[in-house]
């Protein structure tokens, strides 16, 4: 924030590509274009399911609101990404896309941006490149944590329904970007003390928050509550086949369970699976791990009797994960299935 009166800030320049919250929207293009995005690191306080207020960074589109995650940016094969990063705060920062190479050239990056100062990244978007990536903050080892972090979604040239050319098909698509929050290193962060050796988190995030269970304070609010946010609850009629692009930014393993529905299993950290396996309970790994699936958004087929609407959650299987504050459960990193 120190740096906030460096920048009179014009207003982010929004691209058409660029969803702030939702589903991604996607037409294909014959041609392609540039994708251009401001974004401001800046920082500011989270409060979380216990009502404890957690030092955070994120990526914004304005100079003084981090946004957690960063909106999320689409676009295709052979389009050029120009993304301007401008740091607000007093520590050196970056912008990089993970998993983003082409050939032995390093990955996309903005390079060392000092503070008050701005760089650019441009990126041409290789063909066979289409598929789920994580950009964040790799100055520090952990600087994503803190909420320094985005999805971009590539998709194939010219194909608007497929993850990869061939791949099963969609009608929808959006992220769930899994995070892990230890409040010390915030805290430590925030205070410029000893960074903690140790990463014990606390909360448990999708999409930057945490679940409200009924008859908590926030249920049903979908700024507040994963289980209403637009941005992680599947919502579909029988048919909406839903392409979610599971991005982990944490260090915590995950066992993602969608109830109602298997899912189809496209894809393990970039690499497209042999075979599509339809799967209840996909193994998210930790530290960067993604994975790509398909909610089919079938009538579920074990309801009796049958049924094809109602709601079903999204939890993770692996158990602290469900809670807050070492204990408090159903706060945790869980979302909705809605058939409509
Ligand atoms: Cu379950």
């Amino acid at each position: 924030m120190e740096r906030r009166a460096f920048l009179k800030a014009g207003g982010a320049s929004l691209a058409s590509a660029l969803m702030g919250s939702g589903m991604l929207t996607w037409s294909a293009r014959s041609e392609a274009a540039t994708i251009s995005q401001t974004l401001y690191i800046t920082d500011g306080t989270k409060t979380m399911p216990d009502g404890v207020s957690v030092y955070v960074k994120g990526y914004g589109t304005t100079a003084n609101t981090p946004l957690i995650p960063a909106p999320s940016i689409i676009c295709q094969e052979g389009d050029t990404l120009s993304i301007t990063v401008y740091n607000m705060l007093s520590v050196t920062h970056n912008l990089v896309i993970g998993g983003l190479v082409s050939g032995s050239a390093p990955i996309a990056s903005t390079g060392d941006i000092a503070p008050g100062g701005n760089k650019t990244l441009t990126y041409t978007i290789p063909s066979g490149a289409a598929g789920s990536y994580l950009f964040y903050d790799n100055k520090t080892s952990y600087n994503r944590f803190l909420g320094l972090h985005g999805g971009l979604a590539i998709m194939p040239a010219g194909i608007s329904n497929q993850l990869y050319s061939g791949s099963p098909t969609f009608v929808k698509q959006q992220f769930w970007i899994l995070n892990d929050i230890d409040p010390a290193l915030n805290t430590a962060v925030k205070n410029g003390t000893t960074i903690p050796t140790n990463f014990t988190p606390r909360y448990f995030t999708i999409n930057g928050l945490s679940s409200r269970p009924p008859g908590a304070a926030g249920h049903g609010d979908p700024t507040i509550d994963a289980l209403y946010d637009p941005r992680s609850r599947l919502s579909g009629h029988v048919g909406d086949r839903t392409l979610v692009r599971m991005l982990n930014t944490g260090m915590c393993s995950h066992a993602v369970h969608t109830h109602a529905n298997h899912m189809e299993w496209l894809t393990d950290r970039g690499t497209i699976r042999p075979a599509v396996w339809k799967k209840d309970t996909l193994y998210l790994r930790n530290n960067l791990g993604k994975i790509d699936a398909i909610f089919p958004f079938e009538a579920p087929p074990d309801a009796y009797p049958p049924v094809t609407s109602g709601h079903f959650p999204m939890h993770l299987h692996d158990e602290m994960s469900q809670t807050a504050g070492g204990g408090l459960y159903q706060f945790g990193s869980m979302t909705e299935l809605e058939f409509l």
